[in-house]
């Protein structure tokens, strides 16, 4: 169960996030601003507490703090994200997370680690970790490390093709696993019951469950159709200014 999820207005500087799409164009700002409303009403629904962090123009991509810090059930983990324009980011949260955490519960990935939280998917107590163009192998080690002293264990998964780990693979609860393009096959992941999103549906694989609802992005009905064939109640909510940018339903929050 989730009590609580992080988000942060985004900013106007929005329009310059990374991107690996330029094709999809910029987003519209007041479209984002609409949508990023309608995704913390579907949150509410779930029954967390939301708290939101005010808009921080420094930073493009600060709406998705999915990407500066992993909330464990032991303690907080403050990133060090491997892409140049977002690797001050994590500053601007850990003021948040101290009114979560006491200062032994809150542990720190330092250079020459990188890693973004993004690629961690949380199974139980266990983490998968994405190696990726963003999150290194050092990164990867002192993640493990500090999940260690937790009483948690992570492993590593070699990304090929996509962004973040969560980009193509998404947990959502009772061994059941959404998984698109490279994640399929992969042996990590042979022993869940896998929901395959087929490559036309690739981006919708980013769903997040809250508390045995699953919020869903809009547009993907094969996606919709197997997570509500699989038992779960949905909720849809449209992502298309951020996915001109990469970005999807788990990144713009954190849950825990
Ligand atoms: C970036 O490239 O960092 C952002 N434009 C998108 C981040 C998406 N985050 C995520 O998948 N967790």
């Amino acid at each position: 169960m989730f009590t609580n999820v992080i988000v942060r207005k985004p900013c106007r500087a929005l329009l310059d996030g990374i991107t690996s799409a330029p094709e999809l164009g910029k987003p519209d700002y007041d479209k984002a601003l609409i949508q990023h409303a309608a995704y913390v009403e579907a949150l509410k629904k779930c029954g967390v507490n939301v708290t939101m962090l005010e808009a921080e123009e420094e930073f493009p991509d600060s709406c998705f703090v999915e990407d500066v810090s992993v909330i464990t059930r032991k303690g907080a983990i403050i990133t060090n994200p491997g892409a140049a324009s977002r690797n001050k980011e994590p500053e601007k949260i850990i003021d948040t997370i101290k009114t979560f955490f006491t200062d032994d519960r809150i542990a720190y990935i330092k250079a020459p680690g990188t890693l973004e939280g993004g690629d961690v998917m949380m199974v139980g107590d266990h983490f998968y970790v994405g190696r990726s163009a963003r999150t290194n192998e050092e990164g990867i080690r002192q993640f493990i490390e500090i999940l260690k002293g937790w009483g948690l264990t992570g492993s590593e998964v070699p990304l090929e093709k996509v962004l973040h780990l969560k980009t193509g693979v998404n947990y959502i609860e009772n061994n059941n696993l959404l998984v698109a393009g490279e994640f399929i096959e992969k042996p990590e992941f042979a022993d869940y019951s896998k929901i395959i999103v087929p490559e036309s549906e690739s981006y919708g694989a980013n769903c997040i469950w809250v508390n045995d609802t699953v919020i869903i992005a809009e547009g993907y009905p094969s996606v919709l159709e197997a997570v509500e064939k699989a038992g779960y109640k949905v909720l849809i909510v449209d992502t298309s200014e951020y996915r001109k940018i990469d970005g999807g339903l788990s990144c713009l929050s954190l849950r825990f």
